[in-house]
């Protein structure tokens, strides 16, 4: 593919400059901005996330902030995940429905005050449903989106270098929750999370002029840790069955067929838009699923538009990302299935450009 052509609807970043002169090699689009997708090469970082630690450019994980009395009442709106138990210093990954019950995006929500929470996008334009509902309903809210742009540090390593810069206070930091720690006179959110299974944080840099002295940071505290620029790798978010949205699903999936059902409290998330479409749906249950998928033979080619799966001919599903993976020595990959095909173990194939392969369902690439 050729290069893409700068311009100020292509957002940089406020880490652009130390992407770049750590080698980016290729770039994604993701909310209008640039997303790092290749540094070394796909299995040269695969390998590096899971032995070392990374430094990730995901400032495109822009953030929808809620301000006002409203706020509580606006993210409940937004989704089916039953907010009530959720306590400030907590984030949550929370399906976003339309008033069918369609996913419009799926988030990390961080609840930063009673009255104040972020949340953390994936790739579609949550801001203008967001701001609809607060006004259509009138809300005592305000919707805007800040100038935060998340830095991830993800890998075994990760706690040994954000220790270094942040003090020893950060690795008493629980799954999902976050601290608010200092650098250099400024307030950072902190949270362990991340878009990799390896482990790690997300830091949550308010102000872009921040950026580059806190990139800088990082890399000369790890220097002995092998620390590298990194970014969310294909391979190793299609093992740990990371979604990503646009991709593997969008407004014409539920969250039920996205396998989110465990994010969602429909009967008791009062007053979220989908409440109605999504009881409906969740009685029925879904009748196609995203699974994981192994497809057979050699590296297949990118998955950059849908594989059909069919069996005799008929489509049962598509394919929707797939990497060759080589901890598991075959072709990784996410489906969406439908339930006549969807038990771990059952065969069809896939029509890759290359040709048909052989494709069965798994049951997790870890389990
Ligand atoms: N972090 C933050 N913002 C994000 C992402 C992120 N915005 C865009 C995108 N990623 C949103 N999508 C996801 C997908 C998966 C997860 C988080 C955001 C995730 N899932 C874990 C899992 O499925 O194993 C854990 C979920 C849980 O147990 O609560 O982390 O990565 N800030």
């Amino acid at each position: 593919m050729a290069l893409l052509s700068p311009s100020h609807r292509l957002r940089r970043t406020p880490f652009s400059e130390g992407v770049e002169a750590a080698g980016v090699k290729a770039y994604t689009v993701y909310n209008h901005m640039l997303l790092p997708t290749v540094f070394r090469s796909p299995e040269e970082d695969y390998r590096h996330l899971k032995e070392a630690v990374q430094v990730w450019d995901v400032s495109c994980e822009r953030q929808v902030e809620l301000r006002g009395p409203d706020s509580g009442r606006l993210m409940q709106m937004l989704t089916p995940r039953d907010l009530r138990g959720m306590t400030v210093g907590q984030c949550y990954y929370v399906p976003i429905v339309d008033e069918t019950g369609g996913m419009l995006n799926d988030p990390v929500a961080v609840k930063l005050a009673e009255d104040r929470w972020w949340i953390s996008i994936a790739d579609s334009d949550l801001l203008y449903w967001v701001k609809a509902i607060a006004h259509g309903w009138r809300l005592d809210v305000l919707v805007d989106e800040p100038d935060v742009s998340p830095l991830g540090v993800q890998g075994p390593k990760a706690d040994d270098l954000m220790a270094r810069v942040f003090g020893d206070g950060v690795r008493d930091v629980r799954f999902f929750r976050y601290g608010i720690f200092d650098f250099q006179g400024r307030d950072m959110v902190i949270a362990r999370s991340g878009y990799s299974k390896q482990g790690g944080f997300e830091i949550y840099v308010e102000g872009g002029d921040i950026g580059m002295p806190l990139w800088n940071a990082l890399f000369e505290a790890g220097k002995d840790l092998d620390v590298h620029a990194g970014c969310p790798n294909l391979i190793e978010r299609i093992e740990g069955g990371l979604l990503s949205y646009g991709n593997d699903m969008n407004s014409n999936n539920t969250p039920h067929e996205c396998g989110l059902g465990k994010f969602c409290n429909t009967h008791t998330a009062i007053g979220c838009v989908g409440r109605d479409a999504l009881l409906r749906v969740a009685k029925e249950g879904p009748v196609q699923k995203i699974c994981p998928v192994e497809i057979d033979g050699p590296r297949v080619p990118v998955c950059d538009r849908w594989w059909p799966v069919t069996v005799d001919g008929t489509r049962i599903g598509r394919i929707s990302s797939a990497a060759w993976s080589p901890d598991f020595d075959t072709n990784v990959a996410i489906g969406m299935i439908r339930m006549t095909h969807w038990d771990a173990g059952t065969e069809f194939d896939v029509d890759t450009p290359d040709g048909t392969r052989r494709a069965r369902v798994r049951s997790g690439f870890w389990s």
